[in-house]
């Protein structure tokens, strides 16, 4: 049944140039940095826990979540036997494994993921990275690499180093650059004062963390904008520009969040734009619902333009995929099966359109043509396309898959 009606769709695409064995093959290529924070509300494994701070927050309290790293391990295992391809694990410095032992964030050594570097090269995926600059003691005054006590700015200067040497070492023992992405939370709740110091010092701060050049071929280093978080809303002092200036100039990669940018910004639009001056760019891609609320990604429209910016642009190699969403209130694993399914559809639907055509009828001004074509291609056959995908990498086809998730909380998820 998915064979006869793949082979009609087939037909259709083909009718307008689109091969779509070779655009299976390259979409299988393609691999996606999938968040292992979803698996557990942002808590990770420190021995003293803290409550999560940095203005970020997770709420629902669907049961069964992961309270140990190999429930997450297990997890994000289920979770990825149901997403088609190959993809890659993005860890937090907060889900290091010190066998009980207190180890701060300033000591941490790559010996403390090991067990993740195992687990991930057993299984040929890569991992990607970051220091957690959020729930600990030392954020205080809302202010981390840009605050005024010296003490602390060090502390956290020395906790993005040794991050980036763990950064170094995945890249190392798994043949695949980490991104290094540093986030921090730092801004204020009411209107500063004095916008410009935190800002210098957070660019001081910035140069000391890069002052050693690590090989790109292991640690590639990303930083994060955002425009405000809870109890930030007057003002952050990581802000697109201060990012984007920093990048270009030190030779960084731009990190953008969906969820960072004013609610009718378009993330999409940057990517051409930013293409032009960067090597590499690197997304975060949630849902901002209202505010930056970290939503699970659906298939809607900013998705797939984000997708045919990407694809038509061909900077599939230039644009490193990750995702960030975190809701507690439905089945965590679900959440993860959602996203990144939906993140893998939408680069599958951008590589179903004939492009150049396309771009063809906007150079020569034939905007109705361009119009109409465009919606057309909204209803062809994109589905069978997608379901034939899971099928041929050996993934449940459309809503299986959930069947699969209720059978793992019934047998696993219940009895945490
Ligand atoms: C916060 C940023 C950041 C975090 C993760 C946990 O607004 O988006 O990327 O979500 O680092
Ligand atoms: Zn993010």
């Amino acid at each position: 049944m998915v064979k006869e009606s793949f082979d009609r769709a087939k037909q259709q695409y083909e009718k307008w140039g689109i091969h779509v064995d070779k655009v299976l093959k390259q979409l299988q290529r393609i691999a996606i940095s999938i968040h292992c924070w979803q698996g557990d509300d942002v808590s990770g494994f420190e021995v003293n826990r803290r409550e999560l701070s940095g203005g970020i927050d997770v709420t629902g309290h669907y049961p069964g979540k992961a309270g140990t790293p190999e429930e997450l391990r297990q997890d994000l295992e289920k979770a990825l036997s149901l997403i088609p391809g190959t993809h890659r694990v993005n860890l937090h410095a907060m889900y290091a494994e010190t066998n009980g032992e207190m180890v701060d964030r300033d000591e941490l050594e790559p010996q403390h993921f090991d067990n993740w570097v195992y687990w991930a090269k057993e299984r040929g995926l890569g991992l990607d990275f970051n220091p957690t600059l959020f729930s600990h003691e030392k954020l205080t005054d809302g202010l981390t690499l840009s605050h005024p006590n010296e003490e602390i700015r060090q502390f956290w200067i020395r906790h993005c180093m040794v991050c980036r040497k763990i950064g170094e070492y995945f890249g190392k023992r798994l043949g695949t650059p980490c991104l290094t992405n540093l986030w921090i939370p730092d801004g204020y709740k009411d209107i500063p004062s004095d916008r410009l110091t935190p800002r210098q010092r957070l660019k001081d701060s910035l140069d000391q963390i890069f002052k050693e050049t690590i090989d790109e071929a292991y640690n590639i280093d990303a930083i994060e904008s955002k425009l405000f978080g809870i109890g930030s809303e007057s003002y952050v002092v990581g802000s697109h520009e201060f990012y984007l200036g920093y990048a270009l100039q030190n030779h960084k990669v731009c990190l953008l969040d969906t969820g960072h940018f004013h609610p009718t910004e378009a993330v999409s639009d940057k990517i051409s734009a930013m293409l032009l001056y960067f090597d590499k760019l690197a997304l975060h891609v949630s849902r901002p619902v209202r505010w930056d609320s970290d939503h699970v990604v659906i298939f809607d429209d900013e998705l797939k333009e984000i997708a045919l910016e990407i694809v038509r642009n061909q900077a599939l190699d230039r644009v490193m995929i990750g995702l960030d969403f975190f809701d507690a209130s439905i089945n965590r694993i679900a959440a993860w099966v959602m996203g990144t399914r939906n993140m893998i559809k939408a680069l599958l639907y951008a590589m179903l359109l004939p492009h150049d055509y396309l771009k063809q009828l906007q150079e020569k001004g034939n905007f109705t043509e361009r119009l109409a074509l465009m919606e057309e291609f909204k209803t062809y056959p994109f589905g069978v396309i997608w379901d034939a995908y899971c099928d041929d990498r050996g993934v449940p086809v459309r809503e299986e898959w959930l069947q699969e998730v209720k059978r793992y909380e019934e047998e696993v998820l219940a009895n945490r």
